[in-house]
């Protein structure tokens, strides 16, 4: 028999199965209605009767993909996407024996005992028992998707990563996460947000392992466990999760006072971002970066939001971490499936390569310092683009593995007291959460460019090498693998840095004992209402704080970055305002430190449409196409689910919605109490009295005021304005025709928030 003819058949019958599944796929948005809802959970649609013909699985949704189908020694394979799944009609063991029944134990008689032979219960528990792997000690919660980056080519003065050449497509894998809370914390609390990207070049993988925030709390990676441990909950009772309102890590942030620039920063509108599709990213330390010709630079790597710098207010940010724990996950999945896809340019900041290692007096390799754009331009050097969601969340964004050793020819670290102890740090944690040293052969982390690493054996070896000579030099495996030699090999090059004469030492260099000229700079660089903000924050921060001396100690810290903020938080915990006991520095403010001030695109942000069931409907249809081919999510908000008298389906009632999930709210009507709109039933019912309109729809619009997003209406929708009490306010837009209404609503958005709805004392 012809060998090949069972993989031809197999071939077909895989190619059959895709094109069964695409049309399947279609079938499925065909049947959606228009505009397309995202959040489907799957790529089928349901029946109410249990499915009983056996059929083959089915497709991942067209939002999702995998990691790129890759041997484990980097090679391109034609394996679908499918064929890494589960295979077959039939549930089977993990062996591939097909199954009669997984309802009942094997059992000695009706009423037992148990059989010890029962090696499918005993495969199935086993299994179980070993599902959960150790989460990540620092950026447990986050999420992930893939997508591709493309270089615009100019950064080849530079550089010489093969990356970032002109058009050169790279796939990435990008994991946005929170630093403190557990793998089950909600998104939206006041902390960092990690931002790493895996590059698959084609000259070896390539990790950017970044924070939203540009500079760090600690100098000397030898702090960061004592950083950690004071932010995490305290060791004795396990509190609070996910957040820096308490004792121990204000006690850390007041006495090892170099973290007080990037706890102002946390304090500010940056620890609570809208999304992560709104968040900056950085790569805090200095890189050195080398050319063709082998010259350096000094680099400092950005990523710039298309959708412009944005965040949650305070109140929102609390709401929804109750209403909407997955707020951020959601964001980003919602926005990719529905077409939104989110994307940052690459940026880098380009310095001389000086012996001092500094620029404009600034220490480069100090990661508590920035450099103001205004002194040093972001210059872009690519585009990333989120296209995919994640098959399958734990294969990928749980197992992904991000290292900041994971360097291409043409980047290289420097000396960064803070990034030599990451370069030690992430491997060795991953062995103990990834279950051993061949974690880089789980498919999410498989590079894409040929590994021949003669590293060998070990717990879960997915390759299978050949050869028997896996040491060099060798002759038996014809001396395979050799080493790279010129230019053309693109070898990884250690910049052969200058290392100035010294003694063994643990010490700093005199620069690092600056710990708030850059603190002042930032918040002279706020607008008013960004000040408040971070007054209110640390207000809130440390009246959780049990301990007075700690409070007092940390007003200290403020009195050295300015008096007035420390006099407001001051006046907020009931306490005195200290003196600065350090000169104040005033560094010329860095506008771009602000959010506020332009205007951005609004793609995948959500509109709540609220109607009246027993009103005018007309108008409604157009507004919410309106705002689906702007790019956003329309969502009809009503007292009760199922349809609209016209056939439009509700999205949300006023029992299961709040305020916080809207980015701007429009109101088609001025719905009556609806029966559930009692306190008993629904508490948002409350306790407004407002006759003839339901008390949660003036609860909607009260919160949205607040937290001064856009609001418009027309028609019989104006009535619930006026009974708001906020009818004419800057911001509430009324009109008679709704896609003018939504115009202007539309623009609001743009520049996020009504910023002038914010009363604001200071500035
Ligand atoms: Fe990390 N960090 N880190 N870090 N870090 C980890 O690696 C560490 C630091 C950052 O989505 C861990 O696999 C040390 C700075 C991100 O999987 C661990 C120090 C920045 C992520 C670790 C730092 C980061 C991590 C935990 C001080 C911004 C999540 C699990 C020397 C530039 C990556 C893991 C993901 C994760 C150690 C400081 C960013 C323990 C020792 C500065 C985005 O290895």
């Amino acid at each position: 028999m012809d060998p090949s003819t069972p993989a031809k058949a197999v071939k077909k019958a895989v190619k059959s199965t895709v094109e069964g599944a695409a049309a399947r796929v279609a079938e499925k948005l065909a049947e959606q209605e228009r505009p397309a809802m995202p959040g489907s959970p799957g790529s089928g649609t349901p029946t109410v009767a249990e499915p009983t013909k056996p059929r083959d699985p089915l497709p991942p949704k067209p939002d999702q993909a995998g990691p790129e189908r890759r041997t484990a020694t980097g090679a391109a394979t034609d394996v679908d996407a499918e064929a890494v799944s589960g295979q077959g009609r039939f549930l089977t063991t993990s062996q591939g024996a097909r199954l009669r029944d997984s309802d009942h134990s094997l059992k000695a008689g009706e009423r037992g005992p148990t059989l010890l032979q029962d090696h499918h219960l005993r495969e199935k528990i086993t299994h179980f028992d070993h599902e959960r792997i150790p989460e990540r000690v620092v950026h447990a919660r986050g999420a992930g998707a893939h997508g591709v980056f493309v270089g615009y080519g100019n950064a080849r003065p530079v550089t010489s990563a093969g990356f970032l050449a002109k058009n050169v497509e790279t796939p990435v894998f990008v994991r946005f996460s929170t630093v403190l809370g557990s793998r089950g914390s909600a998104d939206t609390v006041r902390d960092t947000r990690g931002f790493a990207t895996k590059f698959y070049t084609s000259e070896g993988t390539f990790d950017l392992v970044g924070n939203n925030i540009p500079v760090f709390f600690i100098q000397d990676g030898i702090k960061f466990p004592d950083v950690i441990h004071a932010a995490k909950p305290h060791p004795d009772r396990e509190i609070p999760q996910a957040q820096s309102a308490h004792d121990t890590f204000w006690d850390f942030v007041s006495l090892h006072t170099e973290a007080q620039h990037h706890t102002l920063w946390n304090m500010s509108d940056r620890g609570i971002p809208r999304s992560y599709r709104t968040m900056e990213g950085f790569g805090v330390h200095t890189f050195r970066c080398v050319n063709a010709a082998g010259e350096t630079s000094l680099v400092k790597f950005h990523w710039k939001p298309k959708l412009g710098v944005h965040s949650l207010t305070w109140e929102e940010a609390q709401l929804i971490g109750g209403m909407d724990p997955d707020f951020h996950r959601r964001d980003l999945y919602d926005a990719i499936e529905s077409g939104a896809y989110p994307q940052w340019e690459l940026g880098v900041q380009v310095f001389a390569d000086t012996p001092e290692e500094t620029f404009n007096g600034i220490d480069l390799l100090d990661p508590t310092k920035l450099v103001p754009e205004e002194q040093a331009p972001v210059q872009p050097i690519g585009l990333l683009t989120l296209t995919h969601n994640p098959t399958n969340f734990f294969a990928e964004t749980e197992q992904v593995a991000f290292h900041v050793g994971n360097l291409v020819p043409g980047i290289d670290v420097t000396n960064d007291p803070l990034l030599q102890a990451r370069l030690f740090s992430y491997v060795d944690t991953q062995l103990t959460r990834l279950g051993g040293p061949n974690f880089s052969q789980i498919p999410i982390n498989r590079p894409h460019a040929p590994v021949n690493d003669m590293l060998r054996d070990g717990l879960h070896q997915d390759a299978v090498h050949g050869g028997v000579a896996p040491y060099q030099p060798n002759s038996l495996d014809g001396g395979c693998p050799f080493f790279a030699g010129g230019a053309k090999d693109a070898a990884f090059v250690d910049v052969p840095a200058h290392v100035a004469e010294a003694v063994k030492i643990r010490a700093n260099p005199a620069s690092y004992d600056d710990h708030y000229s850059q603190a002042r700079q930032f918040w002279l660089s706020m607008s008013a209402v960004e000040q408040e903000h971070i007054v209110a924050a640390y207000t809130f921060e440390l009246a959780k704080c049990f301990e007075q001396p700690v409070k007092e100690r940390q007003l200290l810290a403020l009195a050295n970055i300015d008096p007035d903020l420390c006099a407001q938080v001051a006046t907020g915990l009931g306490l005195p305002a200290p003196e600065p006991t350090e000169p104040l520095v005033d560094l010329d403010p860095s506008p771009a430190l602000s959010q506020l001030g332009d205007v951005w695109p609004t793609d995948g942000r959500l509109v709540g449409i609220v109607v009246d069931p027993d009103g005018d409907l007309s108008g409604l249809d157009a507004v919410r196409e309106a705002v689906a081919a702007a790019g956003m999510v329309p969502l009809v908000v009503a007292p009760h689910g199922g349809k609209l008298s016209d056939g439009t389906t509700v999205q949300r009632t006023f029992a299961a919605t709040r305020s916080v999930e809207f980015d701007a709210v429009i109101l088609a009507g001025s719905p009556a109490p609806a029966p559930d709109a009692l306190v008993a039933r629904d508490s948002k019912a409350g306790e407004d009295d407002v006759a003839q309109l339901d008390p949660r729809v003036v609860l909607l619009l009260q919160e949205s005021f607040r937290h001064a997003k856009a609001i418009g209406a027309w028609g019989a929708g104006v009535a619930a304005l006026e009974a708001a009490g906020i009818a004419g306010a800057p911001g509430v837009v009324t009109g008679d025709v709704p896609a003018d209404v939504f115009a202007e609503v539309h623009t609001a958005l743009g520049a996020h928030r009504v910023w002038e709805r914010f009363e604001t004392v200071l500035g």
